[in-house]
């Protein structure tokens, strides 16, 4: 009501300045006006902003030394230290380093027969998986000996831990969960995203109650949820690889995007790749 009796009030004001166009656009109306479009910029500003600058995935925090030798199949951060599992036949091993130089603090060989594969520390054991050799070594994670072996079908990718379960990823795009003291599979799930089955499904890592997931052969990391196996979110990598590549020295032969570890006490997420010369902290920017 108010606002359709306003015009035939301003259409009968009596001029101020003897020009009744004019009149409307005086020093008030203007300045109501400047007020107006102001006010609106201040509102549709940060949208326009967020709509027309999409947000990094993540930023990096800090960049470490990594053993360009070292073909990385499981990452682990337990302690102040990382904890690294390295495949391939014959330079297949585990490790505790240091994370700001990338010392090698502790180091076991496999047999040549194994191709070492995903690692997880938990009670103090360290557990390591082997790619298709089917058996897993229950470690000391102090000594590093072997307390025990277990066995599996299929193939072993990685392995991380959710305070319950272990969780196992072999490949495909099924995660088995295996009770802590018999290594058997209590139950599985299907990663997909919408309705599309997530294959290659390799090393993981929990990280603050979704599982993280790098997809072999790509860039990205995954962020699940483990109440439903839906993809919650994506992580794309590229840059980090091609900055790897573009800044690899002759003689390194950087491979793909492997290795997640977070230590949940300082809130620290780290990446590597296989034969990367660096591995980094990242935070994401989707917490
Ligand atoms: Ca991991």
């Amino acid at each position: 009501m108010t606002r359709r009796s306003s015009p035939p009030h301003k259409e009968t004001a009596p001029p101020r300045h003897g020009h009744g166009a004019k009149s409307r656009i005086s020093p008030i109306n203007v300045g109501l006006a400047m007020a107006l479009i102001l006010m609106i910029g201040y509102l549709v500003a940060p949208t326009l902003t967020r709509d027309d600058s999409p947000q990094p995935d993540y930023v990096v925090v800090n960049t470490y030394p990594h053993s360009p030798e070292a073909f990385t199949q499981g990452l682990a951060y337990h302690d102040g230290f990382l904890y690294e599992g390295t495949g391939e036949y014959g330079t297949s091993t585990i490790r505790k380093t240091r994370l700001e130089t990338g010392e090698i603090i502790r180091n076991e060989n496999l047999p040549f027969k194994f191709f070492g594969e995903g690692i997880v520390i938990h009670d103090g054991k360290l557990i390591q998986l082997t790619w298709q050799n089917k058996v897993g070594f229950i470690r000391d994670l102090e000594s590093f000996s072997i307390l025990k072996e277990f066995t599996y079908e299929g193939e072993g990718w990685g392995i991380t831990n959710d305070g319950t379960n272990y969780i196992m990823s072999d490949g495909t795009s099924t995660l088995r969960f295996l009770d802590p003291q018999t290594m058997e599979v209590i139950k599985t799930m299907r990663v997909r995203d919408g309705d599309l089955s997530i294959r290659k499904i390799n090393e993981l890592e929990m990280y603050k109650g979704d599982l993280l997931a790098n997809i072999w052969e790509s860039n990205r990391i995954a962020r699940i949820s483990l109440e439903t196996g839906a993809v919650i979110d994506w992580i794309d990598l590229s840059e980090l690889r091609k900055e790897i590549m573009t800044n690899a020295v002759p003689g390194q032969r950087p491979d793909v995007l492997n290795g997640i570890a977070y230590d949940a006490q300082g809130d620290r997420l780290f990446v590597t790749g296989k034969r990367w010369p660096f591995l980094y902290e990242i935070r994401l920017t989707d917490p």
